[in-house]
């Protein structure tokens, strides 16, 4: 039988717990230590959320969900490894465990649909840094946001959020296909990462035969430089003097729930909208969903046949 590939399947990283918190913001920042302000009000959100930081858990079920999935089926046999960008096993702890196993062959997945050189490039460059001397030789799935299976997956969410609007608020909503922020810079850099997200939330609404739909930008990070906008609590308040009686926030640049949906939509955009006097009703998370699973073992699938064919 095959050797099986070695799946390095990246995601953000979370504290392990609220003492944890310093060293991951410092980790974050580049290594640079927050203000003892930022510190506090980092502190401050996790705390809202109850301090839970389910985001290494649902990664660890959708590793191993995904790594079943791939095995069930005809295409190649996978090993599944955890690599974090932010908290350990990180990314390069992950390249190390592949080595000792004595893997040959990699493929790296990120587990968010856009590429920006500021996102996804960061975690290919920590992979691709730490496999340059003894290998692994690696192949990454660049980005699948505009992967039918996804899409399907992500039009049915945004389908069961509406139905829970009221007929009267269906009639007068209006879905937002949302991204973490990145620095404005990026867009005169000719980063993808705008026209990705921009081409998510029309495949999704071209599924659904939305007519009101649109972007937004979400949990712009606290720096003095511009950030991709609008942000969403602008968009929220737009929305609400426009006359809509609904928002349906469907955060398809992020695949679990975290931080930056329990506290950034769930209380803060929320917070706004209901100061608007409109409601927010979010989709669902993809968390370790089979459908899910299933789309993105297509994308796994799809990447291997394509770099196999050369
Ligand atoms: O629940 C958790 O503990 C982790 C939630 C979490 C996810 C996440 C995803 C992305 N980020 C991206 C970019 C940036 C940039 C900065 C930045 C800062 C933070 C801070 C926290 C944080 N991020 Fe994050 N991000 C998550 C959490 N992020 C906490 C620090 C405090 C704050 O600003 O809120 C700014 C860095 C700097 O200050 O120099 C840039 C991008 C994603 C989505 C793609 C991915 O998942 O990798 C892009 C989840």
């Amino acid at each position: 039988m095959a050797e099986p590939i070695g799946l390095l399947v990246m995601h953000y990283g979370t504290p392990s717990g609220p003492d944890d918190v310093e060293r991951y913001y410092t980790d974050i920042r580049g290594g640079r230590r927050p203000s003892p302000e930022a510190l506090e009000d980092l502190r401050r959100r996790y705390a809202a959320i109850g301090n839970t930081f389910p985001l290494a858990r649902i990664t660890q079920q959708q590793a191993e969900a995904l790594e079943n999935e791939l095995n069930a089926g005809d295409g190649p046999r996978v090993h599944a490894y955890i690599g974090a960008k932010h908290s350990p096993p990180f990314v390069a702890d992950a390249v190390a465990e592949m080595r000792r196993d004595g893997v040959s062959r990699g493929v790296g997945l990120v587990l968010a649909p856009h590429y920006s050189r500021m996102s996804i490039g960061g975690y290919i460059d920590r992979a691709r840094r730490a496999a340059e001397a003894e290998g692994p030789r690696f192949t990454f799935i660049q980005s699948w946001h505009d992967h039918p299976a996804f899409l399907d997956v992500l039009a049915e969410r945004v389908r069961q959020a509406r139905e829970r609007l009221t007929e009267d608020e269906r009639r007068s909503d209006l879905v937002l296909l949302t991204a973490h922020s990145l620095p404005a810079r990026i867009a005169d850099e000719g980063d993808p990462y705008p026209g990705q997200l921009r081409a998510t939330a029309e495949a999704v609404a071209g599924r659904l035969g939305l007519e009101r739909f649109g972007t937004a930008w979400q949990s712009a990070g606290r720096t003095p430089e511009p950030w991709l906008g609008p942000p969403l609590e602008e968009v929220v308040e737009k929305a609400a003097a426009d006359g809509h009686a609904a928002v349906v926030v469907c955060p398809c640049g992020f695949t679990a729930d975290h931080l930056e949906i329990l506290y950034d939509i769930d209380i803060e955009a929320r917070g706004v909208a209901g100061r608007a006097g409109i409601r927010l009703e979010r989709t669902e998370s993809m968390n370790a969903d089979p459908a899910f699973i299933r789309a993105l073992a297509e994308v796994v699938r799809d990447h291997v046949g394509a770099t196999e064919r050369g």
